[in-house]
């Protein structure tokens, strides 16, 4: 095992412990799919993909059209007690720990409303979450009294979560900004179309400041940020600054697809040590994606040791509840990167 783990060393940069490898160990007893294996293991996907092609190399892992173990490999779980990973998901709520069973009628509303959306756009990191998950945020946001009669802010919305609240009819007012104009255009068209006139939508990148009227203005923001410490501080550190008060609270995706443990506490960091808020909720894999599209144009592509297209959702992401506490602060600054804001060394979908 330890030499292994030396191997792995000298080809990434990302972290990596005993643990890991027995974790994508585990996976592939669990599944030779390898978008299952990224799922079950919660490593970063270079990492599994660096780790089963070191795996291969010392004749632990066999690969035809499928990831398997090798009798070397059995061995190897043998002797370590690896076992494979089993999710236990509850079937009622996927796992979410939240009923969208009293929000059906607004699901099926949203379904019918978004049949027109915008596909993703890769330049954009774009990838939307299912129609069950955007009514899963409102049950859980309802859940946690942030959105009735609240001032909602959403930062970035290829999810159309602005849709799902406006069709609610649950908030005091919504504001919602994107990058993309074809994303804020259909938010507007619906708008329009359902009658509701309490949104502000705006086109606006969230590298630059937020205008000052947009700043202490809000109850709630909800952002699902890509996964580097520069976007954090965008669209994170922002939602922080738009909140008015003490005991407010933002929502945010990390997943681990793209993100080690250590990246996660780099995050935590700057969440509770940067921006001093709490964290309240932890929620393992409540946002599930529909697959984007462009999949064969991205590096975990490149990285796939098996060319063959994710045959379900098997990207998904926690959902992060904060609150702000007296003496919280946001971010204010300009953010001066380009791709910078989506990739690092354990980003591989943009
Ligand atoms: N590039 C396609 C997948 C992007 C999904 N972004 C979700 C980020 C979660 N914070």
């Amino acid at each position: 095992m330890k030499e292994i783990i030396e191997e792995i060393k000298g080809r990434t940069s990302i972290n990596v412990c005993e643990r890991s490898v027995k974790n994508v160990l585990g996976a592939i007893m669990s599944s030779s799919d390898f978008w299952r294996i990224v799922d079950l293991s919660e490593e970063p996907l270079p990492l599994v993909a660096d780790i089963i092609e070191i795996l291969k190399e010392k004749g632990y892992v066999a690969i035809n059209g499928g990831i398997t173990l090798t009798e070397k490999g059995r061995n190897l779980v043998d002797m370590h007690e690896i076992t494979e990973i089993e999710e236990m998901v509850c079937k009622s709520c996927s796992g979410r720990g939240i009923s969208i069973e009293n929000l059906n009628n607004l699901l099926e509303e949203f379904k019918k409303i978004v049949r027109e959306r915008p596909l993703p756009k890769q330049e954009f990191d774009q990838a939307f979450v299912t129609p069950e998950t955007v009514i899963a945020r409102v049950a859980f946001m309802i859940s946690r009294n942030d959105i009735k009669n609240k001032e909602i802010f959403v930062i970035g919305d290829d999810d159309l979560t602005s849709v799902a609240l406006m069709l609610s009819s649950l908030p005091k007012r919504i504001a919602v900004i994107d990058i993309d104009k074809r994303l804020t255009d259909f938010i507007e068209k619906i708008s329009k179309e359902i009658g509701y006139d309490k949104i502000d939508i705006l086109t606006f990148d969230i590298r630059e400041e937020l205008p000052d009227y947009m700043k202490k203005k809000f109850d709630t923001f909800i952002t699902d940020p890509p996964e580097t410490i520069y976007a954090i501080r965008a669209f994170v550190g922002r939602g922080i600054s738009s909140l008015k008060a003490p005991g407010c609270a933002g929502y945010l995706g990390l997943t681990r697809r793209e993100s080690s443990l250590e990246k996660w506490m780099k995050i935590e960091r700057v969440l509770v040590g940067e921006f001093g808020v709490a964290i309240t909720d932890i929620v393992k894999n409540f946002n599930e994606y529909v697959n984007w599209g462009y999949e064969e144009k991205t590096r975990a592509w490149r990285l796939s040791p098996v060319k063959v297209k994710p045959s379900y959702n098997w990207y998904k992401s926690y959902m992060i509840r904060i609150a702000t506490l007296e003496g919280s602060i946001g971010f204010d600054g300009k953010i001066e990167v380009d791709e910078e804001l989506y990739n690092d060394e354990e980003s591989s979908t943009t």
